[in-house]
């Protein structure tokens, strides 16, 4: 385990002991280990070999040997104990929003209560409302979260899904009996959450590809497993289903089950207006010509060997080849015919991004160590944006560590060695009135800023909070400014909040402020869908992973989707820029 997976577990554990109602002083000691390595100024490693660990602040004696168990992937068995003893509902509810470990463990002692189900019921029959510390108010957002959670448990993020869906997909190309196969669905579209898997396979011999798909090792579940057709649940619930057609009809099968509903609804009724009918089994003539096989044949399919791609597909219907992110039955089938399709911005036009964390507020690696992996990624560029004061929870930086690490950047980008060149930005809160963390005085020595809210949240009306932004935007910081993950959301977890998108681009665009695209699998904001309006308004687009170790700068990937279905250009995005012109926009 890395220091980030092993903090994660020793947080789990001190939540965990909160649900058994362990002593608070052995919880705090687990909570304060992980807060301890996530700060951690040193490597590991070294920690450990040196025996120096235990003078860490927040890590105890007794820590120590834990910690260099899970370093070694070695099981902890106080951790499988407990996942032991604690009933799966009770874990479960640790997903609600809002509802933590300490009111878990009263409904449970007091009302016996074991799953989300006999929560939902226990509050609607008014015996959750009867516990003190429970009032009113507090059981309806309660049953809020249980319906928002029980929604959220059907889909899966999309970085989530890649991670099962693509080595799997690799495998089944490389099986003898497999011609063709793609992931078709919402996970082809780029979707930001799936809610399940569609494998399309073109072959002449299903039986030994349905054979082996239903036994994947990370199978848990066999739902359906029939001759061209199964379906399958994968360990972490997500599931799958599988059709093996023949190859002369693989095509239609991936356009089809690529979809969206919306997007084959407009294809088909485009397809009858040309005197054709088109499914998942082929694009079929009207004939008046009847064959030797009966009423059938009044439909005859176009030859299907002139359609081997999904081009061939769109080009029979006299369209232009329309990719799979755009098939949201939006504009794209007009823009198709007149061959206006945008050119879609691709991972590959990305020279850098901006928004980025290091130790010094709650990343997990150095200045240098991201400027490096930059590199890695083939990027000639890296913003580092850390966190501001108010964001004391993230370590946010003062005006002196800022100042500090500005001159850090500086010296780092005039030693030469194999990294991206730094721009020196800072995450700034926006505070609850809009105005900044920081002053001018400041700001105006960084390259940019990024302006994002992560204080008082909750408890505005969209029209106040729209207002908050809109002022964010028009301060003046004597720097370019970035706004940050202007929803807030956090999919399947928590909802954006309100908030009027359109007067908040209009600001943007108004006050030349860039908009980001937060690339964190959890974020994808600003949403795909606001994309058309910003670009329309002339706003520009950062696609920003908002990385917090090195290994999340591959979140990108998942940003350059989203920046697709938004029908984003590599010309309404910064980060397509050259150095050069980043530095000249920049000033
Ligand atoms: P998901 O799984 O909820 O994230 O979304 P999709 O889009 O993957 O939906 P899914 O798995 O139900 O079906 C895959 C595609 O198959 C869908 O995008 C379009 C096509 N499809 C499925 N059912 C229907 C239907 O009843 N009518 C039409 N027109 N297309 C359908
Ligand atoms: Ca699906
Ligand atoms: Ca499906
Ligand atoms: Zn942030």
């Amino acid at each position: 385990m890395d220091v980030r997976d092993i903090a994660g577990r020793l947080e789990e554990i001190g939540t965990l002991l909160e649900l058994k109602g362990e002593n608070p002083f052995k919880i705090r000691a687990y909570q304060n280990g992980a807060r301890a390595l996530e700060s951690l100024e040193e490597d590991l490693d070294t920690l450990l070999a040196e025996e120096r660990l235990a003078e860490v602040n927040g890590i105890g004696k007794a820590l120590v040997e834990k910690i260099a168990k899970l370093r070694k992937n070695q099981e902890l068995p106080l951790y499988t104990d407990l996942r032991e003893s604690i009933p799966d509902g009770l874990l479960e509810m640790l997903e609600i929003p809002g509802f933590g470990p300490k009111k878990i463990r009263k409904v449970h002692t007091e009302l016996g209560i074991e799953s989300i189900e006999e929560l939902k019921t226990a509050c609607e029959d008014g015996r959750v409302a009867g516990l003190s510390g429970f009032g009113k108010k507090s059981v309806e957002n309660l049953l809020r979260g249980i319906e928002n959670r029980i929604a959220y448990g059907r889909r899966h993020l999309w970085w989530d899904v890649q991670g099962v869906a693509l080595p799997l997909l690799e495998q089944l190309q490389q099986l003898p009996e497999v011609d063709r196969a793609e992931v078709a669905g919402s996970f082809r579209r780029g979707s930001e959450t799936v809610g399940d898997l569609d494998y399309i396979v073109g072959s002449s011999k299903p039986k030994p590809i349905m054979d082996w798909f239903v036994s994947r090792p990370n199978v848990t579940e066999v739902t359906a497993h029939g001759e061209t057709k199964s379906s399958v649940r994968f360990e972490g619930g997500l599931q799958a289903d599988i059709r093996v057609v023949p190859d002369d009809r693989y095509v239609f099968a991936l356009h089809h089950f690529t979809g969206s509903k919306d997007h084959n609804v407009k294809m088909r009724q485009r397809a009858l207006a040309q005197g054709l009918s088109l499914s998942e089994w082929g694009i079929f003539k009207k004939s008046d010509d009847p064959g030797d096989d009966g009423a059938k044949a009044y439909e005859r399919p176009l030859a299907r060997s002139d359609v081997k791609e999904e081009k061939d597909l769109f080009g029979a219907l006299g369209l232009a080849f329309i990719p799979p992110e755009l098939r949201e039955g939006l504009e794209e089938l007009d823009l198709a015919e007149m061959g206006d399709l945008p050119r879609l911005i691709t991972n590959a036009d990305l020279r850098g991004v901006f928004h980025n964390h290091t130790k010094a507020s709650d990343g997990m690696a150095s200045l240098e160590e991201m400027a490096r992996a930059a590199r890695e990624h083939g990027w000639d560029y890296l913003g580092i944006a850390d966190h501001s004061k108010a964001s004391f929870q993230a370590h946010g930086l003062d005006e002196n560590r800022l100042r500090e690490q500005l001159d850090q950047v500086r010296k780092l980008n005039e030693k030469s060695g194999d990294k991206a060149h730094l721009f020196a930005g800072c995450e700034v809160d926006i505070l609850k009135d809009g105005r900044l963390d920081f002053e001018k005085d400041l700001l105006k020595e960084l390259d940019y800023a990024v302006l994002s809210i992560h204080v008082s949240m909750s408890g505005l009306s969209a029209d106040e909070m729209t207002r908050r932004i809109v002022r964010a935007l028009e301060t003046d910081t004597g720097c370019r400014k970035m706004l940050g993950h202007p929803s807030g959301r956090l999919l399947l977890r928590r909802e954006p909040y309100a908030f009027d998108a359109r007067r908040v681009i209009e600001a943007a665009a108004a006050n030349e402020v860039v908009i980001e695209l937060n690339a964190n699998p959890w974020r994808m904001d600003l949403d795909w869908r606001h994309w058309r309006l910003a670009t329309e308004k002339g706003v520009l687009c950062a696609i920003n992973p908002d990385a917090h170790a090195t290994e999340d700068l591959a979140y990108t990937l998942c940003g350059i989707l989203a920046a697709r279905k938004g029908a984003l250009t590599p010309a309404r995005v910064l980060n397509t820029r050259s150095l050069q012109q980043v530095v000249d926009f920049f000033g």
